[in-house]
C-alpha cells in the first residue's frame, strides 16, 4: 500500500466507522435513563424511542411501547422530521417478525450433524465459551493468530454491536480482519479520489434542486424517506431523471428514464462531458478556481463522442446530447448516487466520472446543486472516536486484512499463508449475500475450520457453524449510531430484557476476552459507558447535545451551519483543496470491457442483474418471515419478450437460470422492464427456502471492481447466465 492509499484508508476508516446508528428513548411517567438496564421499569407502560439498525440510508427513528416487559406497540417516530412517523413496510412488524419470531435463537447451539445440515443441540454459555476458547488457543499456537478471521459486517450498523468490542478483541488477538468492501468498496474511494469527501448536498436540500438525476439508485425502494423530497422538488418545478438499466419502481415514476446497458455509466458520464465541453456549457470560472486536471480531461473526453458512447451504452445519440445540455443548464442540477452504481467492473470509474460533473458545470455554487452521496462523515467528525475506535490505540493490531467479496476463495485458497483455520461471523450472512456462494459453501464445509456464528436465526450461514451464539435484537441492547444517508444521530436504550439467553455481540466478545486471558480494562467497559463516552465531544455539530440530551430526546439533528454549501467555493477534501479530475492515482476514468472468456460469452449469453428490489426483505434479512415472503411471492426472473420468445418461454413458466457456478429455479416474468440481452432477479431470498436450493449469489461471480483501494468492491452485476425452461 502506498502512502496515498494509507492516507485515504485511515481517513475512510474513521469516517466509515461512523456508518451506523440506533437509539431509543423515553417519554414515560418515569425517565428511562434512571434505569441502568432494561426490564426494571416499574411504570405501567413506557414509551422508548429508538432507531432502525438496518444498513439503510434512512436510519429511521422509532417509538416502542412496553408493558410488563413486553412490546405492545411499535412504529416510526412522528417527531423526527426525516422519518416523519413512518417506517418502511418490512420494519412495521419488526418486533413480531424478528424479536418475538418463534424460530429466534434463544440458546447457544453446538453442531451435532454434518456442516450445513443444520443439526444442533443446546449448550450452556459457559461451556460453549470454554470450548471455543480451547479450540482457539490451540489454533493460534499451531497456526498463528492470523489464521483466525473476524468476519463482521453491517447486519446491524449501530456502532456498539457492529464492531466496538469485536474490534478490541481481534486487535488484541492480532487476528485477520475483513475489508468491508461489498457495499461502498468502489463508490467511497472513488468519490474520495476526486472530491476528497463523500459529503455533498444534504438530503433535505434536494427541494432546491431543479434537475435531479437519480443515477443507479432505486430511491422509492432503497431510500424511501428521500422520496418525499424528490416529489417536493418536482412540485417546485424540478425534472426527475432516472438512469437505470431496469425499469425500477423509481424509474417508473421518472419524468425521463434513461436505460443504458449495465456497467456503461462511465461512458455515459464521459459522453455528457464531451457535449458539455464542446458546446461551451462549462463553468470556466469555477473550473479555473476550484479544480485541477481540466486540460487533460478536455483532451480525454474527445474520444467519448455521442456516437461512440451510444454504441457502448446502447442509447440514442440524441438522448446523450439532450441529457448533457439539460444537466448543464438546469441549475441547480443535482446528481444522487448511492451504491447501485458500483456493483460492476467499471463501478469505480463510473463514480469518478459522475463526481466530476458538478464541478465542470459549477453546479456546487447553488443550494441544491452538486452531488448527493453519503453522510457518514458527519458522525465521523462529531462523535468521540477516541473511545469508539479505542482499538486503534491498542499496541497490537490485526495483522492482515482480507477482502470479504472473495470469502469463498479465501476459505479455499491453498496458497493463503496462514490458511484460515477459524472464522467468527457476526452481523453477516455471506452464504446469501456474498458472490459465488457455492465456493463459500465448499469453504465452510471444511472439517478443519472452526466456524462461530452470532445470529438471531439459524441462517443459511449459521447452518455451517460449529457453535452458534444467540444475539440480542435492537429492542434488547444499548447502542448508538448515525446514518450514511441523512444527518440525524440516535442512541438506543434497551426497551425489553433480552429474550431467552440472548446476549449482545459486545458481551460475547467480553466473555471470549476473559476466556482468552485478555485482562485489559477496555474489555470491562459496559455498553452504556461506551455510548456515554461517544457523546463526550465538543465538536460544533454536537453543540448542546450530550448523553443526557440524547437519553431525553433519543435523536438529534447535527448542528450543521446553514445554508450548507460545502463546495460553492471549492473547499474539497483533497490535498490541494480542489476537485481533482485526475484523482489521487493521476489518471482519468475510462470504459473497460469486462474480461469474460469466449466460452463464457458463448455459453451464457445473457447478463444477469441481481438487485435489491423486494419491498419485504432487507438484503437477506426478513427473507425468512412468512408474511413478507408471501407478499414477495415466488423467486422470479424478469426477461424481455425477445429473449423469452427465442427460448419459447411464456409468462409464469418455471425456468432455470444457470452458469458455470450455479443453477437457480424460478418463475418467468416476461416484461419490457428489462432490455433484451439482460435478465433481472431479486436479491435476498434464502436459497433453502426456494425450489432447487439456490438463489442470486449462487450465480454471481466474485470479480472485483476497477478501484482496488481497500481490496476492491464487488462486481456483482457482471454475471452471465443462460436461461431455459425446466
Ligand atoms: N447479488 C447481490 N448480492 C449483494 C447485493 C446485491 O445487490 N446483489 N448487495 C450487497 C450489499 S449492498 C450489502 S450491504 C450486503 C449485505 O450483506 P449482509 O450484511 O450479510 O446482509 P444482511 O442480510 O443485511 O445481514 C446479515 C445478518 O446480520 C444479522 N444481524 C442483524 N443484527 C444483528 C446483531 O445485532 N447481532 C448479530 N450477531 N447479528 C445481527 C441478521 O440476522 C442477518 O442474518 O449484501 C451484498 N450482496
Ligand atoms: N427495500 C430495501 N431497501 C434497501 C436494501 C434492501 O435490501 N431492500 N438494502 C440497503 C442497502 S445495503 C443499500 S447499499 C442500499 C442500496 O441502494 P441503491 O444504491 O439504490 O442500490 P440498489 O438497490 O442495489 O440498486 C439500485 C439500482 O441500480 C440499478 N443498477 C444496477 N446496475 C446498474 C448499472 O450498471 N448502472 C446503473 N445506472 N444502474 C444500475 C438497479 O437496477 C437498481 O434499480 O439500499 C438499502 N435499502
Ligand atoms: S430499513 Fe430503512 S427505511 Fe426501513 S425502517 Fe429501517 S431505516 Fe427506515
Ligand atoms: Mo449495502
Amino acid at each position: 500500500m502506498n502512502k496515498k492509499e494509507k492516507k485515504i484508508n485511515r481517513r475512510k476508516f474513521v469516517k466509515n466507522a461512523a456508518k451506523g446508528y440506533a437509539s431509543i428513548q423515553v417519554a414515560s411517567t418515569l425517565p428511562a435513563y434512571l434505569f441502568a438496564t432494561s426490564g426494571c421499569n416499574p411504570a405501567e407502560a413506557s414509551i422508548f424511542h429508538g432507531v432502525c439498525y438496518h444498513d439503510c440510508p434512512d436510519s429511521c427513528s422509532w417509538e416502542v411501547k412496553v408493558r410488563d416487559g413486553k412490546v405492545i406497540s411499535f412504529g416510526g417516530d412522528k417527531a423526527n422530521p426525516f422519518t416523519a412517523g413512518k417506517l418502511c413496510g418490512k420494519m412495521e412488524t419488526f418486533p413480531e417478525d424478528i424479536t418475538y419470531h418463534p424460530d429466534r435463537l434463544l440458546r447457544p447451539m453446538k453442531r451435532v450433524g454434518k456442516k450445513g445440515e443444520g443439526k444442533f443441540e443446546p449448550i450452556s454459555w459457559d461451556q460453549a465459551i470454554r470450548e471455543v476458547g480451547d479450540q482457539l488457543k490451540k489454533t493460534i499456537s499451531e497456526h498463528g493468530s492470523e489464521s483466525v478471521l473476524s468476519h463482521g459486517y453491517m447486519g446491524t450498523q449501530s456502532l456498539i454491536q457492529k464492531s466496538v468490542m469485536s474490534n478490541r478483541f481481534f486487535a488484541r488477538m492480532e487476528a485477520s480482519d475483513i475489508a468491508h468492501t461489498i457495499c461502498g468498496g468502489a463508490v467511497i474511494p472513488a468519490n474520495f479520489e476526486v472530491n476528497g469527501t463523500v459529503m455533498g448536498v444534504l438530503p433535505e436540500d434536494m427541494v432546491h434542486s431543479r434537475y435531479i438525476i437519480l443515477w443507479g439508485t432505486n430511491t422509492k425502494n432503497s431510500n424511501v424517506h428521500q422520496w418525499p423530497y424528490v416529489l417536493k422538488a418536482r412540485e417546485a418545478g424540478a425534472k426527475i431523471i432516472v438512469v437505470d438499466p431496469f425499469v425500477s419502481a423509481t424509474a417508473k415514476e421518472a419524468d425521463w428514464h434513461i436505460q443504458p446497458l449495465p456497467g456503461t455509466d462511465v461512458a455515459l458520464a464521459l459522453g455528457m462531458m464531451n457535449v458539455i465541453i464542446s458546446e461551451g456549457l462549462v463553468d470556466q470560472d469555477y473550473i479555473e478556481r476550484y479544480t485541477s486536471g481540466y486540460k487533460e480531461l478536455k483532451e480525454h473526453v474527445k474520444s467519448y463522442d455521442p456516437k461512440s458512447v451510444s454504441d457502448i451504452c446502447g442509447l440514442q445519440e440524441d438522448d446523450i446530447i439532450q441529457l448533457a445540455r439539460e444537466y448543464a443548464k438546469g441549475k441547480p442540477s443535482l446528481i444522487r448516487i448511492l451504491v447501485g452504481i458500483e456493483h460492476n467492473y467499471n463501478g469505480g470509474d463510473a463514480t469518478i466520472a459522475i463526481a466530476i460533473l458538478p464541478s465542470l458545470t459549477g453546479a456546487w455554487r447553488k443550494l441544491g446543486g452538486g452531488l448527493m452521496h453519503l453522510t457518514f462523515e458527519m458522525g465521523g467528525l462529531a462523535l468521540n472516536w477516541e473511545r469508539l475506535d479505542y482499538h486503534r490505540q491498542m499496541p497490537t493490531q490485526p495483522k492482515r486484512t482480507l477482502n470479504m467479496v472473495q470469502i469463498g476463495q479465501l476459505l479455499n485458497n491453498p496458497d493463503l499463508n496462514p490458511a484460515i483455520k477459524s472464522i467468527f461471523i457476526y452481523n453477516s450472512n455471506p452464504m446469501v449475500t456474498a458472490p459465488n456462494a457455492n465456493l463459500t459453501k465448499k469453504g465452510l464445509e471444511r472439517e478443519d475450520l472452526l466456524t462461530v456464528v452470532l445470529e438471531h436465526f439459524v441462517t443459511e450461514t449459521a447452518k455451517y457453524a460449529d457453535y452458534i451464539f444467540p444475539a440480542t435484537t435492537q429492542l434488547e441492547h444499548w447502542d448508538i449510531g448515525d446514518s450514511w444517508g441523512q444527518v440525524y444521530i440516535n442512541i438506543n436504550q434497551p426497551a425489553i430484557s433480552p429474550r431467552g439467553e440472548a446476549k449482545p455481540n459486545s458481551e460475547f466478545f467480553r466473555l471470549m476476552a476473559r476466556e482468552m486471558g485478555y485482562t485489559e480494562e477496555c474489555f470491562k467497559e459496559s455498553d452504556r459507558d461506551i455510548v456515554k463516552s461517544a457523546f463526550d465531544s465538543d465538536h460544533p455539530y454536537l453543540e448542546g447535545i450530550d448523553f443526557d440530551y440524547m437519553l431525553k430526546h433519543g435523536w438529534a439533528r447535527y448542528k450543521i451551519p446553514e445554508p450548507y454549501l460545502p463546495h460553492a467555493e471549492g473547499n474539497f477534501g483533497t490535498a490541494s483543496g480542489k476537485c481533482n479530475f485526475l484523482g489521487q492515482s493521476n489518471s482519468l476514468p475510462t470504459y473497460k470491457e469486462v474480461a469474460y472468456s469466449e466460452e463464457e460469452k458463448d455459453n451464457y449469453p445473457l447478463q444477469l442483474l441481481t438487485i435489491k428490489n423486494t419491498k419485504g426483505f432487507h438484503n437477506s434479512s426478513h427473507a425468512n418471515v412468512k408474511h413478507l415472503r408471501r407478499k414477495e411471492g415466488r423467486l422470479w426472473l424478469d426477461i424481455h419478450p425477445e429473449d423469452a420468445n427465442a427460448r419459447n418461454i411464456q409468462n409464469g413458466d418455471e425456468l432455470m437460470a444457470f452458469n458455470q457456478r450455479g443453477k437457480v429455479i424460478l418463475e418467468a416474468k416476461v416484461t419490457e422492464r428489462i432490455r433484451p440481452g439482460v435478465v433481472c432477479m431479486p436479491h435476498g431470498y434464502w436459497p433453502s427456502l426456494v425450489k432447487g436450493g439456490q438463489a442470486s449469489n449462487n450465480l454471481t461471480d466474485d470479480r472485483l471492481t476497477d478501484i482496488m483501494l481497500w481490496g476492491g468492491g464487488a462486481a456483482l452485476q457482471d454475471c452471465r447466465v443462460q436461461v431455459a425452461k425446466t
